[in-house]
Formats: structure tokens, sequence, C-alpha cells
């Protein structure tokens, strides 16, 4: 659930309440940790060593979903943060375009380059995928950050929060702005996104409940990251729904131009704007009375999470299994969680009150 978080909570707090959460439900016990893991083409890997040093002049690229992409370059901002003070080399390269199969020749390249470790926003969670397996066969450590890699192709994989989390923070945000009854449409970013289509499906979920009953989902579409598309799509579901109360913007490319749309328009005080923003893009539209409230966390954690767990797979400190922990900087201690997956911590919600507390 996202729940409002102060900005003076520090980060070490939060890695560390991260860190006791998924403790508590993995139940995790140290044989576990030190159990033989499957490697890269079924072969056993090594046993993790938590004691081992952090190897230095590692080489650790960063592959985002697309570069011309605001969240993007602050996410990344925070990988290269982490790659400076591991003293490693840091790499930036990206498509322009979030489509499937665009990240595809950049791994292949970072492969023959003998990258030690590849960073990926995945946007597709298979068409990446035998791609990231050659790189593992090569012996480079995959982290996938953001929008997961198919599971089988990845070291770990660290989420910005839990996918439920989100999900239900979603809708319900979507049923406060619509006073609970009422058309609600998603304006998503690519069809083949892993991290969209999973937090759209949590909302499906989370429209079944009866709680959730006056609330009806009449059209999810796709602006696919880019803004000009985005910003038809919105008016789009204006022309065919007039009655829309929510756009609900899962993405921080969608939200923005959907914002900036009904701002201008007729629509401005009836169809509300909400899902995942960057303050820095839709403090305006708080402040013009568009958008009451959205939610995210800070990107460039995931960026600078995804550089700690990279050098600490690297390093032979964890394998990815569930129950190891490794070191994280400035954000504290993290527990490997099921399916190798790592959890920032929990969005925060934005709104009139606290925006210009925060410069992201
Ligand atoms: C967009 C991208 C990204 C998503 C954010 C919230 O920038 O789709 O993957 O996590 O929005």
């Amino acid at each position: 659930m996202i729940r409002h978080l102060r900005r003076t909570v520090a980060p070490v707090a939060l890695g560390a309440v991260v860190v006791l959460g998924l403790a508590a439900c993995g139940g995790t016990t140290r044989d576990s940790v030190e159990a033989e893991q499957p490697g890269p083409a079924g072969e056993p890997a090594a046993t993790a060593d938590p004691n081992a040093p952090t190897r230095e002049g590692l080489k650790i690229a960063f592959l985002p979903k697309q570069l011309n992409n605001p969240y993007s370059d602050v996410e990344t901002g925070g990988g290269e943060e982490a790659v400076t003070e591991l003293k490693g080399e840091y790499k930036l390269v990206g498509p322009n375009d979030a489509s499937a199969s665009s990240q595809v020749s950049y791994i292949n390249t970072l492969i023959q380059q003998q990258q030690d470790v590849i960073t990926i926003a995945a946007n597709d969670a298979n068409a990446v995928c035998p791609s990231l397996q050659q790189a593992r066969d090569a012996g480079i450590k995959v982290v996938s950050f953001d929008s997961d890699a198919a599971p089988e192709c990845r070291d770990v994989f660290i989420n910005q929060a839990t996918t439920e989390g989100i999900g239900q923070g979603l809708v319900q945000m979507a049923s406060t702005l619509a006073g609970g009854q009422g058309e609600i449409a998603i304006l998503s970013a690519t069809p083949n996104a892993t991290n969209q289509n999973a937090w759209i499906e949590v909302v499906e979920q989370e429209l079944q409940k009866p709680e959730n009953s006056g609330l009806q989902l009449v059209a999810t579409v796709y602006g696919n990251d880019d803004d000009q598309k985005s910003f038809q799509e919105a008016q789009g579901l204006l022309a065919t729904h007039p009655n829309l109360k929510v756009i609900v913007a899962p993405t921080t490319v969608g939200i923005a131009a959907a914002a900036r749309y009904i701002s201008g328009s007729e629509y401005k005080g009836r169809v509300a704007v909400t899902g995942l923003g960057l303050p820095n893009q839709m403090r305006e539209f708080v402040k013009d009375g568009t958008v009451a409230q959205f939610a995210l966390w800070n990107p460039a954690d995931i960026g600078y999470l995804a550089g700690y767990a990279g050098a600490a797979l690297a390093s032979g400190q964890i394998t990815g299994a569930e129950g190891e922990t490794f070191s994280a900087g400035k954000l504290g201690e993290y527990t490997i969680g099921a399916g190798g997956e790592v959890v920032l911590g929990p969005p925060t919600v934005f709104d009139a009150s606290n925006i210009d507390q925060f410069d992201f």
C-alpha cells in the first residue's frame, strides 16, 4: 500500500524497514543462503561469500528503457553515483525509444566490451532474454531494475516497491479522486513493459473487490512513453469517454502529458489525473489544481541500489539467492527476497502539502 513518507525519513532507516519486512516474510535461514544456486546454463554457481571484499575497477553498464526520458536520467544518475563510490567504471547506453527489441543490440555490444555487470530496465521481459543469457554465459552479472527481464535471464531484480503495493496505491488514489464512483481509464507506457503490465494486473484485481465496485475501468491505452503520443491518447480518452472521472497514468511520461492536456482543456476541474510522476514535472499541475495527488519513489535510489547489487554479485558477496544480504552504501543493508527480487521501499504520495520538499 502506498503511504505518506516524510522526506525526513533517513534513507538508512528505509533500508532497514525493507530488510526487516523481507526477513519477516521470507523466513530464510543461513543454510538456505549458503545452498548452491543454479548458475548460467544450469551450472552450479559459486557459493556466496558475504565477507568477500568489494572488487574495485568493475565495469558496470546501465541500459535504461530509453535515454530521452527524464525518469531514466534520474535513475541512471543514481547508478553513476554508486559506481563512482565503488571505484568502478560507469557506462550508460540505451535506445531512444522503449520498443520491445530496441535494447538487444546494446546488450550484444556490452558483451563484446566485456563489462562485469549489465544493469537493465527491460522494455520487454522476453525480447532481451537470449542476449542477457549470453552475457551471463560470458560471466557477466545481470541486474534488472525498474522493469524486470524474465527471471531466468537475470541474477537479481531491483523493484522500486512491491508490485501489489503500487497497484493498490493506484486504485486507492483513483477511488479517492472519483469519490468511489465512476469511470476511470489507464494511460500506460508501452504494451510490453513488464512493470506497467504487472501493475495494471493488480489494478484490475483490486477493481474486482466489493469496496471498488463503484469504479469502472473503461479503457487502457498506451502512450509508449512518448510525450506526444501520450498527450494524444489522453485527448482520445476524453473524446471516447466524455464521462471519464480519472485518468490513471502509472508512467512519468504519461502522467505529465495527461496533466498538460487536462490543464489546458475544458475538462480541467472535472477530470482528475493521477498515477506515478516526477515531482519536478508535476509541480506546475499540482499548483494549478489539475493534479491533487500522485506517487513515486526516488528513481535515483533504484539506479544506486542496482549499482551496489551488481558490485556485490561481481564480487561474489551474493549469488542472487533469497535471503542473501548486501550493503548498498547510503541506503543501508538489503536482503534478496523470493525470486531474486530486492524491494527498494514504499513510494511517497505527493500533493500540494509536500511537493515543494522534493527535487527530482
Ligand atoms: C516511466 C517508465 C518507468 C516507470 C516510471 C514510473 O518513466 O515507464 O519504467 O517506472 O514511468
